[in-house]
């Protein structure tokens, strides 16, 4: 990096008063880029952190001191900027470049690159929109999903940038929905309240629930990403508080482990089989709430006899739940009685409703809650937001800081985001969802910024075979991802430490600062967009006229002007000065339903009553036997009991992994902390294990007849006989590069996940919670890992 004046300065004058001293060099090209000795305060896709600089170059991190908890993760900070994996150069595929759009698709994951300058690059990319629009219309461009790349920003949001640069090109076609809460985003707003995330403030909780069941639920580990870790260290004062904690869960979570909690193993799947095991016990022992299911509640009197087996001969009793689920008849009843009988918590995850029939359980939850009654008091009813994001932070009287605006697309009909590979091997296919029909467009191109597909969709097998038929694949990453090495044109964007952007965290909001000039060759997302929509002919739609701190003023101002708590200091004194503003936080008094239980006629929900729904007539409408009026147990596809488990015995959990975001920083030194062998960590029961003769180390392959993937044996009593569990996001590592079937090396759960069915036709919800697979000690040799290695 060249030392200008402007690094000059700054490098000289630590601090806020002389920065502001000269407010226009502040605002110089790369904020605190030019920081050569001293701290940068910048906001990551974990959050915002201080990085600290030593002869110009990033080599540690500290946290802020409003950080709720600790996370080893954000260590790695210095190498997920230098990584060896990051992509330094324009790189398209060989074959691509001969031969463009009668390219041999095949080859595509071979991972034979030519370097090209930023201007050809550019130039073939824009030819290549051009000739798909002219040809075939915008509905054959096609967005790749992008979720969890800049999850934190604001001016820097993937999804939106590359939104924004699609649709002042004439749109494209897209998809609807996530992987992360899709089910549940579409059926609780028909049967209870609308939002997945709502949740109760932590201080009321603390002092008033005496018992938290977490149901599929690892908040010491999800909570760990967002928003300063306080809702972590709001489930550690839980603890301290002394409030009892239960965990239904198929593995002894980090969770359970960590708040030392009690542990219900379940088979996975099987979530809505205890939850009517439950209300069976309640209503048998007359423990059901009969003033809030007659005040709150519709159609109680409808789902009784499916509860007593009036209606299908199968009384849902505590016996019955124990035969599908492995919990003990009499620990159910038992928990029933203590849930009756206490203020109780449900914190529902999400893991459980990205299943077969995924909207089943938490409408379960719900129509448990209901009959426990204790929704809307303190520390009482179901959440299913504490073990996410702020779930529970007390709200502070803050603005909202804004962030790009994505634009309008003229292209209409998303499809579901699960249906991916099926639209791109199918185009003109009609599929049906929640009462529509959707007919697939015709993709010609796909263009992913900030997204993975080769990890984060299921069955890569066919995500493989999905990506062999489009004529152009692009993806703009600052790591070689999985997904990268899959395309045909890979543009090195920069990372989230190499831009100006702001942040928002807790009750603060924080100034995000470069921390070093773009490396290698690359370029911001902004910048490379900005490029491209120059040479298309949109550049003044997509800029506005203003630069990447142009944007970055904007939206500061836009928040200053609506901040009434707190006098925010101008622009210019904020970005050089400390670049915290904080605001007073909420009181914390919170009670989520405590409206509704209140006045349910004034205060209604979303639903069609008004009121918590146990049958919904608008859902029994759409005559879905995969989404029935009310909730049911429904054997999923692939389970213990289901076709196909002789042959493949272990039903597969693939969590969110503690260590890592998703596929992000699998590629930093954390890794090595938790592989074993070199791989990532499988989690067998010791019996599972011991019929095999698998040991805690050794190499096993696991397969079905999707896929087949390496991985290190860790063999324990701590996950449910039956189960076997590989975290989501470890990176894709061909044998044979490009080879659709062939082996994983280093352990993608996703290579035996299920694509295909969809949790139902209602929310048509991906589904990577339900597969079964077997496991084998692996005999072959220990194929190296090479999946983080640079690539040409
Ligand atoms: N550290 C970290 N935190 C994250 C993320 C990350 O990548 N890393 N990702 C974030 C994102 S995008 C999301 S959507 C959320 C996800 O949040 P969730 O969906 O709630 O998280 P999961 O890890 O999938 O599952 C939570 C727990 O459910 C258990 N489980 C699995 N199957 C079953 C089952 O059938 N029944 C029951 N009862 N339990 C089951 C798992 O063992 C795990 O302990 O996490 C967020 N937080
Ligand atoms: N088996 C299984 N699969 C799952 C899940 C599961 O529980 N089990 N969970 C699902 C869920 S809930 C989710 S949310 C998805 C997550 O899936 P993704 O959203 O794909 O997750 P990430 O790994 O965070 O991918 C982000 C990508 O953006 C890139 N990136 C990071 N920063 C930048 C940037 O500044 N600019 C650009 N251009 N790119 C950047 C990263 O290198 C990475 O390739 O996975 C889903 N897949
Ligand atoms: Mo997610």
């Amino acid at each position: 990096m060249s030392i200008t004046r402007s690094t000059f300065i700054r490098s000289i004058i630590p601090g806020a008063v002389g920065l502001a001293m000269f407010p226009h060099l502040a605002r110089g090209a790369s904020g605190s880029g030019g920081v050569v000795d001293g701290r940068v305060l910048v906001n990551t896709s974990i959050g915002p952190m201080f990085l600290v600089k030593k002869g110009g170059k990033v080599v540690g991190v500290e946290q802020l001191k409003q950080d709720g908890e600790p996370w080893k993760l954000l260590g790695d900070m210095p190498d997920r900027l230098y990584n060896k994996a990051r992509v330094k150069a324009p790189m398209i595929r060989r074959e691509f470049l001969k031969n463009r759009e009668k390219s041999d698709r095949t080859d595509r994951g071979s991972r034979d690159f030519v370097e090209v300058s930023w201007d050809d690059a550019l130039k073939i990319v824009s030819e290549e929109m051009q000739r798909i629009k002219t040809k075939f219309g915008n509905a054959s461009l096609h967005r790749g999903k992008s979720s969890w790349a800049s999850n934190h920003a604001h001016f820097y949001r993937t999804e939106a940038l590359l939104q924004r640069f699609l649709n002042g090109f004439g749109g494209s076609s897209t998809f609807f929905g996530n992987y992360s809460n899709q089910a549940i985003s579409e059926i609780l707003p028909a049967v209870a309240w609308s939002s997945p995330a709502a949740a109760s403030d932590w201080p009321v909780i603390h002092q008033n629930a005496k018992l938290m069941v977490l149901w599929g639920c690892n908040p010491v580990a999800t909570t760990r990403i967002l928003s300063g870790r306080y809702a972590t260290h709001a489930w550690y004062e839980a603890k301290k508080r002394g409030i009892e904690i239960i965990a239904i869960d198929p593995m002894k979570s980090e969770t359970v482990k960590e708040l030392g909690c009690e542990w219900l193993p379940i088979r996975p799947n099987t979530d809505v089989a205890l939850a009517l095991g439950l209300m069976h016990t309640l209503l048998t022992e007359n423990l059901q709430d009969k003033a809030f299911i007659e005040g709150y509640t519709k159609g109680f009197k409808d789902f009784e006899p499916y509860l007593t087996g009036a209606k299908d001969g199968t009384p849902k009793t505590a016996e019955w739940a124990s035969g599908i689920t492995g919990i003990p008849a009499d620990t159910i009843r038992g928990l029933a009685r203590k849930m009756a009988g206490t203020r109780t918590t449900i914190a529902g995850g999400w893991s459980t409703q990205r299943q077969h029939h995924g909207e089943q359980a938490p409408w379960a939850l719900v129509a448990l809650g209901a009959m426990l009654g204790q929704m809307g008091l303190p520390g009482g009813g179901v959440s299913f937001g504490l073990h996410y994001a702020d779930g529970g932070y007390p709200r502070p009287t803050m603005p909202v800081v804004g962030g790009i605006s994505p634009g309008t697309n003229a292209v209409p009909n998303p499809f579901p985001i699960a249906c991916l590979s099926d639209a791109y091997l199918n185009p003109g296919k009609t599929i049906e969802c929640k009462g529509r029909k959707i007919t697939y467009p015709d993709i010609r191109l796909v263009y992913t910024s900030g997204g993975n597909q080769l990890t984060h969709h299921q069955d890569t097998n066919r995500v493989i075979e999905a990506f062999r038929k489009p004529e152009v694949v692009i993806v703009q990453d600052p790591w070689w991802s999985p997904s990268a090495r899959f395309a045909d044109i890979v543009l090195p964007a920069s990372s989230d430490l190499e831009r100006n952007d702001l942040g928002q965290t807790l009750n603060l909001i924080t100034a995000a600062h470069a921390a070093v000039d773009p490396l290698f060759k690359s370029r911001t997302d902004y910048d490379i967009l900005t490029e491209l929509a120059d040479r298309l002919g949109h550049r003044q739609a997509f800029t506005e006229g203003r630069s990447e701190m142009e944007w970055v003023q904007f939206f500061y101002d836009a928040a200053k002007a609506q901040s009434k708590a707190v006098k925010m200091p101008d622009f210019d004194e904020f970005w050089a000065g400390e670049g915290i503003v904080e605001f007073p936080a909420g009181k914390g008094e919170f009670v989520h339903l405590a409206d509704f239980r209140n006045d349910p006629l004034l205060q209604p929900l979303s639903t069609a009553s008004g009121l918590i729904e146990f049958v919904s007539p608008y859902v029994g409408k759409l005559g879905y036997d995969d989404c029935p009026a009310h909730p049911t147990w429904i054997e999923p596809v692939e389970w213990k009991g289901s076709k196909g488990a002789d042959k493949f015995p272990l039903q597969l959990i693939s969590p969110h992994p503690p260590l890592r975001l998703h596929s992000q920083m699998c590629n930093t030194e954390t890794r090595k902390s938790y592989t074993v062998a070199d791989r990532e960590p499988v989690v067998i029961n010791a019996e599972d294990a011991a019929k095999r003769g698998i040991k805690s180390g050794d190499i096993v392959r696991l397969f079905n007849d999707r896929g087949q993937t390496l991985a290190g044996a860790i063999v324990t009593p701590d996950i449910l006989q039956g189960t076997i569990c590989l975290h989501e996001g470890g990176w894709y590592d061909p044998a044979k590069p490009g080879e659709k079937g062939a082996l994983d090396k280093y352990g993608s759960p996703n290579l035996l996940t299920l694509d295909v069915p969809l949790s139902s036709r209602f929310a048509q919800a991906t589904i990577s919670g339900t597969a079964i697979c077997d496991v084998e000690k692996w005999k072959g040799e220990a194929l190296p890992v090479t999946a983080f290695d640079a690539v040409g």
